[in-house]
């Protein structure tokens, strides 16, 4: 009893108000605290970080250890001299180093891994040896097939004819999967790059060999007394994140608009408010398409329906939860949930038969929510389990996907009848407009006849459109839910910067109504709203999971390609951002987005504080050597600011500053105007 009023009380020491902007989120937690139950938002109050872990400059790589530098106020003010060091004599920097460096090769290696496993299921497909899963855009598979130098036609006789599909796609699987195990040479897409990108690459010697290669490297040089050079051990970064963004996260991107379907737009609806009290609610969480796809098919059979029905409901909605969410958003349109710090409180509406999850972003504290009600949490990958609480296996296999599916949902079902608390669902949820693949981008901007990018960039060059923003990644507890997503999209819009979104900031923007096209009158500068009013798309673009960030990429290299901007991406007016950024994947993203020509800001902390040497690394040389650098500002108005000081410092670059004064100017100036 005391260890229950224990709880109760920690649950009720968090202002819901305070913690979030969301409102659905709000009561969620209001209803968690009444019952008692403690939740991610809690446990942040209550529980602080470690001061030395947050600056980076702890090391543990060695049993000599854990060896912690804090940096004394007198060192960072230059009073006192820096001579910081472990035991070994890894100073600031290497620690650092090494604690990013394997950050990078966690992220890189989820991603990749995440790839793996579609470009395995990708060639089952292509061989036939499954049932459930086939080749569905094989224009798609036509447009990448080159880059894997694979032959999209063969010869007959003196004739030249189109080559069988599967067989296209059986020689792109296997090409697919030789660039994980690959030792020497260049990843294939490296070439996707705009030239002098790639060229810029090459002499620097940071193309990446193979996608495991560039991971084991981290972890090899990372391990004690190896790389204890931090510019080094950044090249190494490199490596691997381009692994990830344009090899491992690239080919996932493409193998699965192949397999499922290149996105276009299509409407959606998001928040709590998506589950519903008379039918059986199932999410699936996680990241992984591949058996999401297949639960997709399963709750639309109409045996699983009659089935429901037989069970009292009446009917079964399918929602998806964070990456896995944008997954079958994008592509069918399915429902959302929400993202990553709601995931706790879809059970708590009482109203969740089964909770579906896979890899990545799922917390472990869900089993021990679940316990409180009567929603079943299913692991499906076997890399993937949870020991606490009450969790079913119900391990996914591809050669019988549709079978599992079947098999989980019906799981589902049978749990209707238990639930036991009172139901409360949200009303909170908002349509939108998703599904921006640059494909999509590409046909919306370019007109009927003829895709091309050219049209943004005419609009970039004459200034009503003043430069392209990625904000992208996760949630933090440790910062306010959804409120610095906010801010800062709301206020790059303001200023006429249109925006590319992914993973966990394009569903706060979802919640928030920016991903409708009727956003634009009400967000945006003149010149922004002029021009999605005239195409009909929303001033954010939805293109998808945090693997798509691939997409950003190639939109990026389109808008070099159509010409005008500079002939690489570090010259074009684009600036990223991951504003409540958690996951070690977004620092992977973050790297490859820095090399890539970017400049890229974190928000919340950043683990390299503790190194002023490092930092300055990160933050400014960077810049002269990839042409993008990292940054880290916590307060989301400035952040937005410092993004278009970039996205201005870049047109002036071009010269195309001036075309922008005279077309317009911002809100803030208008309404300085009208005061006077
Ligand atoms: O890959 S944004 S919290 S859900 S890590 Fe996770 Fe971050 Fe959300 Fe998707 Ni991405
Ligand atoms: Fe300490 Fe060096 Fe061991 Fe790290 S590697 S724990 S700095 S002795």
């Amino acid at each position: 009893m005391a260890a229950d009023e224990e709880k109760t009380k920690k649950a009720a020491s968090v202002n819901p108000m305070e913690v979030t902007v969301d409102t659905a989120t709000m009561k969620m937690l209001a209803k968690a605290q009444a019952e008692g139950i403690e939740t991610i938002f809690d446990r942040a109050k209550t529980m602080k970080p470690c001061n030395i872990g947050v600056e980076g400059i702890c090391c543990k790589n060695c049993s000599q250890g854990p060896c912690r530098l804090p940096l004394t106020k007198k060192i960072r003010e230059g009073v006192e001299e820096d001579n910081r060091m472990g035991l070994c004599g890894a100073t600031p920097e290497t620690i650092a180093a090494r604690n990013f460096a394997r950050m990078v090769a966690a992220g890189s290696a989820a991603h990749s891994d995440h790839g793996r496993g579609v470009a395995e299921v990708f060639l089952a497909a292509a061989r036939k040896e499954t049932e459930d899963y086939t080749i569905k855009d094989t224009k798609k598979l036509l447009q990448i097939a080159p880059d894997f130098d694979v032959a999209i036609t063969v010869q007959e006789g003196d004739e030249e004819v189109p080559r069988d599909i599967f067989d296209i796609a059986e020689e792109v699987g296997e090409k697919a999967l030789g660039e994980w195990g690959k030792q020497n040479g260049e990843i294939l897409y490296a070439k996707r790059a705009p030239q002098p990108r790639y060229e810029l690459w090459k002499k620097l010697g940071v193309i990446p060999r193979g996608i495991d290669r560039e991971i084991v490297e981290i972890m090899h040089r990372t391990h004690m007394g190896v790389d204890q050079d931090y510019e080094n051990l950044v090249a190494q970064c490199t490596r691997a994140a381009l692994a990830d963004g344009w090899a491992g996260s690239m080919i996932a991107t493409d193998l699965q608009d192949v397999m499922f379907g290149t996105p276009y737009p299509t409407h959606g609806q998001i928040n709590l408010g998506v589950l519903e009290q008379d039918k059986v609610n199932i999410v699936v969480h996680g990241h992984e398409p591949l058996l999401s796809e297949m639960i997709v098919v399963a709750v639309q059979d109409p045996e699983m329906i009659e089935y429901a029905k037989s069970k009292g409901a009446n009917g079964i909605v399918l929602a998806g939860m964070c990456c896995t969410a944008n997954e079958i958003l994008v592509r069918h349109g399915m429902p959302i949930a929400g993202n990553y710090l709601q995931q706790e409180l879809a059970i708590i509406t009482g109203a969740l038969e089964a909770m579906v999850v896979d890899v990545q972003c799922v917390m472990e504290n869900l089993t021990n929510v679940a316990a409180c009600y009567h929603t079943k949490i299913i692991t499906t990958n076997p890399k993937a389990k949870i020991a606490s609480g009450d969790a079913i296996h119900i391990e996914f296999d591809e050669h019988h996907a549709l079978e599992d599916a079947k098999r989980i949902v019906k799981t589902a079902i049978d749990n209707f009848q238990n639930r036991k608390s009172e139901v409360m669902i949200p009303s909170e949820k908002e349509t939108m407009v998703v599904g921006f693949s640059y494909e999509a981008i590409n046909y919306h901007l370019g007109g009927t006849f003829r895709g091309s990018f050219t049209p943004l960039n005419e609009n970039i060059i004459n200034g009503r459109i003043r430069g392209i923003a990625g904000v992208v990644g996760c949630n933090n507890a440790r910062t306010i839910h959804d409120s610095s997503h906010l801010i800062v999209v709301k206020e790059l819009l303001k200023n006429d910067v249109i925006v590319l979104t992914t993973g966990c900031n394009a569903m706060a923007c979802g919640k928030a109504g920016l991903l409708t096209p009727e956003a634009a009158a009400v967000y945006c500068g003149p010149g922004l709203a002029e021009v999605c009013e005239t195409v009909g798309i929303p001033p954010v673009l939805h293109m998808g999971s945090c693997v798509d960030n691939s997409r950003i990429l190639m939109a990026a290299t389109e808008v070099v390609k159509a010409g005008g901007l500079g002939n690489d991406i570090s010259e074009v007016p684009v600036a990223g951002c991951a504003p409540e950024w958690m996951s070690e994947k977004a620092i992977s993203i973050g790297q490859y987005f820095v090399a890539s020509g970017v400049y890229t800001v974190f928000g919340v902390t950043l683990p390299v504080t503790g190194a002023p040497v490092f930092q300055n690394h990160l933050f400014n040389e960077l810049e002269d050597i990839y042409g993008g650098m990292w940054d880290l500002i916590e307060d989301p108005y400035e952040m937005a600011a410092k993004m278009i000081a970039h996205i201005d410092k870049k047109r002036q670059a071009l010269g195309i500053d001036k075309a922008r004064e005279r077309v317009l100017m911002d809100m803030a100036d208008r309404q300085k105007l009208e005061a006077v």
